[in-house]
């Protein structure tokens, strides 16, 4: 049976400056996803939209201060979290929804799924649940087969880790020791199903990766300390050519599946809970005031710096061309 991942963290062991980093990425992330609704209501921003908020300390923990540029990344579909910790430029994002020329397709569409910034290790994503476990394998073979140090964390939901993906996935992993981090982003619910109506697992998801001798937890997603503690460690194993690990991360959304969702399928008081206790910005800047790191002035400053940049953003991407319509057959080769 998978372990749950604890250990006791002691503030003093982080810089000041790593403790404010992991801080401001999350903030980042939240107020991101809050804007962008906000263009979806002013009809600036059309489609389907997956928030991330309530998840923003899986992806803070597990990509900063843990990888670097050269390191690849595959997000899901809930994955402006993950591109945001890996630095991909808010405004290219924005561009992207607004279908302008700043986004990272250069305005020919994206959306939250198919963006990509190969500079920075974001390959990309395909829309077919879970398609990414298997992709994840080729960059984490190719820097294998090639000596580097390059590591691969793939990102999926409860949902996708339900196909059959996961399995071949595991299998490759495993069977050649690759640096591929499973990372199972678990909020327990795949649109409207419950985990306890989709899986036939003994208890956790990473019981799976018991089957593929893959080392294999559960954390917290919402400690973001913990998870990047259980990240960093993942890491290292894997750089040590040890191969890969399967995390699984608990967490929840906020809010309904996608933009427009009731979300009437969850118990309000369960809801409730996770957004009033289980909060991992609000806990954590808890825990930065109360141990006295940082002030409450001192954070709201930062909230401050970070609606400026929000606002520079969108108008950066705003103002910016929409393609020209010669382009529309741009990067197509079938
Ligand atoms: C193969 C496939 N089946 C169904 C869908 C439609 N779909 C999009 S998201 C989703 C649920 C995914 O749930 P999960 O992986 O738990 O992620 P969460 O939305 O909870 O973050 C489904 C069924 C799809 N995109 N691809």
């Amino acid at each position: 049976m998978a372990k749950i991942y604890e250990k006791e963290i002691n503030l003093q062991d982080y810089s000041k400056d790593d403790l404010l980093h992991f801080y401001e990425v999350m903030v980042k992330i939240r107020k991101f996803d809050e804007n962008l609704i906000q263009l979806m209501q002013d009809g600036k921003v059309s489609g389907f939209y997956h928030s991330g908020i309530g998840s923003e300390g899986v992806s803070a923990g597990s990509i900063s201060r843990n990888l670097r540029d050269e390191d690849y990344i595959y997000y899901n579909h809930r994955g402006c979290n993950q591109k945001i910790a890996k630095g991909v430029p808010l405004s290219k994002l924005y561009g992207d929804f607004l279908g302008r020329v700043e986004g990272t397709t250069k305005g020919l569409g994206a959306g939250i799924v198919h963006s990509a910034d190969p500079a920075r290790g974001v390959l990309g994503q395909a829309g077919t649940i879970g398609s990414q476990l298997g992709i994840s394998v080729g960059t984490a073979y190719s820097a294998k087969f090639k000596g580097t140090d390059q590591v691969t964390l793939v990102y999926f939901g409860d949902g996708a880790a339900s196909r059959e993906p996961l399995h071949g996935s595991l299998n490759w992993a495993g069977l050649y020791k690759l640096p591929l981090i499973y990372i199972c982003e678990n909020n327990e619910y795949a649109i409207s199903s419950h985990i306890s109506e989709t899986h036939s697992v003994k208890e956790h998801i990473a019981d799976w990766a018991e089957g593929y001798g893959i080392p294999n937890c559960v954390v917290d997603g919402n400690d973001v300390l913990l998870m990047h503690e259980v990240v960093k460690e993942a890491v290292e194993r894997a750089k040590r050519g040890e191969g890969p690990t399967f995390i699984e991360a608990k967490t929840f959304r906020h809010r309904g599946h996608f933009e427009g969702d009731p979300y009437d399928y969850v118990p309000a008081e369960v809801l409730k809970e996770w957004k009033e206790k289980r909060d991992p910005i609000k806990n954590y800047k808890t825990r930065l005031i109360d141990e006295g790191i940082f002030t409450e002035d001192e954070l709201a400053h930062l909230d401050n710096q970070i609606d400026s940049e929000i606002i520079a953003a969108i108008k950066k991407a705003e103002d910016s061309p929409l393609p020209d319509p010669e382009r529309i057959f741009e990067g197509l080769f079938a």
